[in-house]
């Protein structure tokens, strides 16, 4: 199995990542936390908020999601929002500690005018002094150039499952749609926030094939969101079976040893979990957090809870 050292230069195999997968769980820890402590400080967690500055009505059919036009979740489809208001959200997440300020867009790929505006909220957040982050769907060469231009730093773009159940879960884009904007992204000089969901009904061999396409993309994601499905009543997926915590820490465990030098984002299902889940997934190596009540349109654990899980372990937001 490859060692992580050289990690970077490496790649995966969907049958190294299972192996990983099925060590035996202190076995697993170990390792994680022994990459986790090559390159990062494991008391330091970055901390991002999400807005979404376009919510609902989406014409694809992600069978997770609670923004897809075609199910009926209680979503209210709304209009982009204006640059002021998404300011005054941007500064009232730095007042309360985020680094990193994620916009999120309810479609399949931006049209021109949309493009444009979301270029003004890029500069008007990264003038705050927050590092920027937007997911707007699929994307041109040309539409990378432009956010790059506007000084975005991230874009955020999942592959979400392995390339084999990506078909069950969505049918109006491909695996190679994906992967087509995350090259467009990279090309532009744009660092890649790009991860995947768990507790969709998909089996052991399906992570292992997200996580190992992941990490043997070109280059390996700056930042890696593991979310846990959010069941939302009215879509495809509302009575999906959760994922075993401790399954999901051997997920995020995997991304950290497979990852060494991503950030891997403990991301959307934290409501749902305990502390000493958390506390788990912390010590497998996730670095990084959405904080704040609200994820796009679901809740996220609570601020104040944060704060008390952050002092009884000992964690610190990264600046
Ligand atoms: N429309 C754009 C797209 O899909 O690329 C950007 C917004 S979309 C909501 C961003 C990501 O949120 C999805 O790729 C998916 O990974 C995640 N997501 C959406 N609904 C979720 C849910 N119910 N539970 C967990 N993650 C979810
Ligand atoms: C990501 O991987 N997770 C975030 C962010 N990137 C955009 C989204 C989570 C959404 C959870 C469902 C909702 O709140 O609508
Ligand atoms: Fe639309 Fe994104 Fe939701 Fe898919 S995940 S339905 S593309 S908002």
């Amino acid at each position: 199995m490859p060692e992580s050292h050289i990690a970077t230069k490496m790649r995966w195999s969907r049958a190294d990542v299972a192996a990983l997968l099925a060590l035996p769980f202190p076995e697993l820890l170990f390792r994680a936390q022994t990459v986790h402590r090559e390159h990062f400080d494991p008391t330091r967690i970055q901390i991002s908020t999400l807005l979404s500055i376009k919510t609902g009505g989406c014409p694809e059919d992600c069978g997770y999601c609670p923004q897809a036009a075609g199910y009926e979740t209680g979503t209210k489809a709304g209009r982009l929002m204006a640059v002021e208001a998404v300011l005054v959200e941007a500064r009232a997440a730095k007042a309360k500690g985020a680094a990193r300020f994620c916009m999120g867009a309810a479609w399949r790929s931006p049209k021109e005018h949309d493009l444009d505006a979301v270029c003004g909220m890029i500069e008007g957040v990264k003038a705050l002094g927050l590092e920027t982050c937007v997911t707007l769907g699929m994307l041109t060469g040309p539409q990378t150039a432009k956010l790059k231009e506007a000084g975005l730093d991230y874009y955020n773009h999942n592959l979400d499952t392995s390339p084999e159940y990506y078909g069950k879960v969505i049918t109006t884009r491909t695996y190679q749609d994906r992967l087509d904007t995350l090259e467009h992204v990279r090309d532009a000089g744009i660092n890649v926030c790009c991860g995947g969901i768990v507790g969709m009904g998909e089996d052991e061999s399906d992570r292992a094939g997200l996580i190992a396409t992941l990490a043997s993309l070109p280059e390996p994601p700056e930042s890696v969101p593991i979310n846990a499905l959010v069941a939302v009543e009215g879509t495809p997926l509302a009575k999906a079976e959760p994922i075993d915590a401790i399954d999901f820490v051997r997920v995020i465990a995997a991304a950290r040893i497979t990852m060494p030098r991503s950030y891997v984002r403990l991301s959307a299902g934290r409501e749902a979990m305990t502390d000493e889940a958390q506390a788990l997934c912390f010590m497998a190596g996730a670095n990084s957090i959405f904080h704040g009540e609200k994820l796009l349109t679901t809740k996220n654990a609570t601020v104040n809870h944060d704060e008390a899980l952050f002092a009884k372990l000992g964690l610190k937001a990264e600046q």
